[in-house]
């Protein structure tokens, strides 16, 4: 199976997402053997509030990547619906024109119950792709919320879409997501209100550059009709710019190392509790202790040192 991801085998890829997902060992055994083929892939985080036109958009995309001669690879986030929820399933339609295209490879996450494996399994589900041979890697999130900046923390270049006469979430791209973005989409330009949309996110953004160094990048601004395919050319122009720029500083491969970092210390951190939970419950004390604190006679503080103090 190995050898059938790193020749970019569809079926293949698929079942080591799903091992993962699944916390399977198997996939840990193959992620081991891929992992050293990772890190080619540029990886571009799209996120947004809901319904603003973010898988419409990667979808133009995708079209204006394979233009270029891209294979492409898309990781669809929502943590909000379960598994076979609404949102996946438009997902699914509104890319559904690519999905004869070899070039192309799309995978829809839900949470399937834990919250907090999201990032990891988007995370997995990258790396797989990446070993897999695809060039660019959409990861599309839906909201503004601690989740999505987790999930588009992970990629090279975060893109911004926002819509017209959405005022109170761009209130909450503002608050949330403004320092995460490398590249703002204004999509449904052909509706009202999209010049006043415009003006207020590059007011924001003027704000956001007064404070950062000279050489630093400066986020564009662009509209889009991503229903009628308008405006995929130049955003693909940005994120290849904004590539290059990551390249020539070192920061690709920068962040690729504080990306792997960060994801190591989480595992660490998660097998580590896990680990001490189940030995400091499995002492013989356990029991008496945890009565004690139902029975006021020790405080709950108190009973975690002195369970931890006994097994260490
Ligand atoms: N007028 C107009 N409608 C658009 C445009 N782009 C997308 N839409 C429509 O907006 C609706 C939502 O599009 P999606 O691409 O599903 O939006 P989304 O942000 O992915 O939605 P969620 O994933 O549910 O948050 C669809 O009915 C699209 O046809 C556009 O440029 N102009
Ligand atoms: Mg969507």
């Amino acid at each position: 199976m190995v050898a059938g991801v790193l020749a970019g085998q569809v079926a293949a890829g698929a079942r080591l997402i799903r091992w993962l997902e699944d916390d399977d060992p198997r996939g840990r055994v193959a992620l081991g053997q891929v992992y050293p083929h990772t890190g080619r892939a540029h990886l571009v985080g799209v996120t947004g509030p809901g319904g603003v036109g973010k898988s419409t958009l990667v979808d133009m995309l995708i079209t204006e990547q394979r233009r270029r001669g891209r294979r492409v690879g898309v990781v669809a986030v929502d943590p909000s619906s379960p598994f076979t929820g609404g949102a996946i399933l438009g997902d699914r339609v509104r890319m559904q024109r690519h999905a004869a295209d070899e070039g192309v490879f799309i995978r829809s996450m839900g949470t399937r119950g834990q919250l907090g494996g999201l990032a990891r399994a988007s995370y997995d589900a990258m790396l797989v792709l990446d070993a897999m041979g695809y060039e660019v890697i959409f990861v599309e999130t839906v909201g503004v919320g601690q989740d999505e900046i987790e999930i588009v923390a992970l990629a090279h270049s975060t893109i911004i879409v926002a819509a017209p006469g959405l005022g109170d979430e761009i209130q909450a791209i503002k608050a949330g997501l403004m320092e995460a973005g490398d590249l703002f989409v204004l999509n449904k330009a052909d509706r009202d209100g999209a010049l006043q949309t415009l003006r207020q996110l590059e007011m924001s953004l003027h704000l956001r550059e007064q404070s950062v160094a000279a050489d630093a990048w400066k986020p564009p601004v662009l509209q889009a009709v991503a229903a009628r395919g308008e405006g995929g050319a130049g955003i693909v122009d940005v994120l290849d710019r904004h590539a290059q720029f990551l390249r020539a500083s070192g920061a690709f491969a920068a962040q690729r190392a504080r990306r792997a970092h960060e994801v190591f210390v989480k595992l660490l951190r998660d097998a580590a509790a896990k680990k001490i939970l189940a030995s400091a419950l499995a002492r013989p004390d356990a029991a008496a202790v945890l009565a004690d604190v139902a029975a006021c006679r020790l405080d709950p503080h108190a009973a975690a040192d002195l369970l931890l103090e006994r097994i260490s």
